[in-house]
């Protein structure tokens, strides 16, 4: 006789790195070349139901409603990571939805592996620990490891060839510093090289490569400190430097990385001049052309209708910080 499939739904949000993680130090066990600080948004979830089930031949996947073969394969060799754990080879049953862009650089892959490492834990009843989880977010997405936590978050590269040490931790709660986010959303296509390829060409051809993963100790040091110190001027010129430093790098990757579209740049002008009639705001981009204006609260609906008017702007999207991956139904 079979037993009862336990399904478990998590949910998960999205993460933005303040200091860049580009650069892997390790690409079997994706351990990243440097660490990286986050905030964790609270307007964008990734929702996703997992059950293992014996009568299953193979892994059954719906990512936003579509099954992928290529999407399939990765999502059941990361469960496997869940299944050797537990000592099963049943396979599962996923169903995933996002409430925003997927793959259009608003780190889809980093909510959806978090949300998948937490669900895959508690339907296999493997109760780990969050530490235990981020590590294994990681091998998912190394942005993920991040959103195990909410608020400020960092994570270590680590040191180890084994990986355990490269996990995040959480650095600050989003209720002791309720910074808010605007994303300017400049293309809802989805982007052209992924992140996991285009850091792989950057360590191979970039000539600023070295110098660029150097750099993130330091700025690491710094935002840390500016977010303890809640120092919002001091987190803004940090996060503009490492994103920009991080640009860098991928513009000078052979051929060259560029993520960002005409839009991208108007929306960074547009920042720097609410930033010069002193509003609380800077920028951030990853690996695709949105841009993500960090702001105090209060300056949000200002930050929010400036960005609206800027030419080439589809949509704007605003967010507080929220919490991390977490458990939101369970049913047999
Ligand atoms: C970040 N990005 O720190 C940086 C900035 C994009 C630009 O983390 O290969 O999807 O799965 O570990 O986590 C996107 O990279 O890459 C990312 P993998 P991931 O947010």
């Amino acid at each position: 006789m079979t037993s009862p499939i336990r399904y478990a739904t998590a949910t998960a949000q999205p993460n933005i790195a303040l200091v860049k993680y580009w650069g892997k130090r390790d690409d079997a066990l994706n351990l990243p070349a440097a660490g990286s600080l986050s905030i964790t948004l609270d307007a964008l979830h990734t929702r996703t139901r997992v059950g293992f089930d014996e009568a299953l031949d193979a892994d059954d996947v719906t990512l936003n409603g579509t099954r992928d073969a290529a999407q399939t394969r990765k999502l059941g060799e990361f469960l496997d990571l869940f299944r050797s754990r537990a000592g099963v080879t049943k396979r599962a049953h996923v169903e995933s939805t996002n409430d925003f862009p997927t793959g259009a650089g608003l780190a889809s892959s980093a909510s959806g592996f978090a949300a998948l490492a937490v669900a895959a834990d508690h339907a296999l009843g493997l109760n780990l620990g969050a530490r235990e989880l981020s590590v294994l977010a990681r091998r998912g997405s190394g942005s993920a490891a991040r959103s195990m936590f909410g608020g400020f978050v960092e994570m270590a590269a680590g040191t180890r060839a084994d990986g355990l040490d490269a996990f995040a931790s959480p650095l600050l709660d989003a209720a002791a510093w309720p910074l808010g986010v605007v994303v300017a959303i400049t293309t809802h296509e989805k982007k052209s090289i992924s992140s996991r390829v285009g850091m792989d060409r950057t360590r191979q051809t970039s000539p600023f490569y070295r110098d660029w993963i150097e750099t993130v100790p330091g700025d690491l040091a710094t935002a840390r400190a500016a977010v303890q110190a809640h120092d919002f001027d001091q987190l803004a010129r940090v996060s503009e430097a490492s994103c920009m430093a991080m640009h860098a790098v991928m513009l000078a990757t052979r051929p060259a990385l560029i993520y960002w579209n005409a839009a991208t740049l108007e929306c960074v002008q547009c920042i720097r001049l609410l930033q010069a009639d002193g509003t609380g705001v800077f920028f951030t981009i990853d690996a695709g052309p949105q841009v993500k204006a960090v702001c105090l609260p209060e300056h949000a609906p200002r930050v929010a209708d400036a960005l609206r008017s800027v030419r080439g702007v589809e949509d704007v999207l605003r967010s507080g910080l929220g919490a991390g991956a977490r458990i939101i139904g369970t049913a047999s």
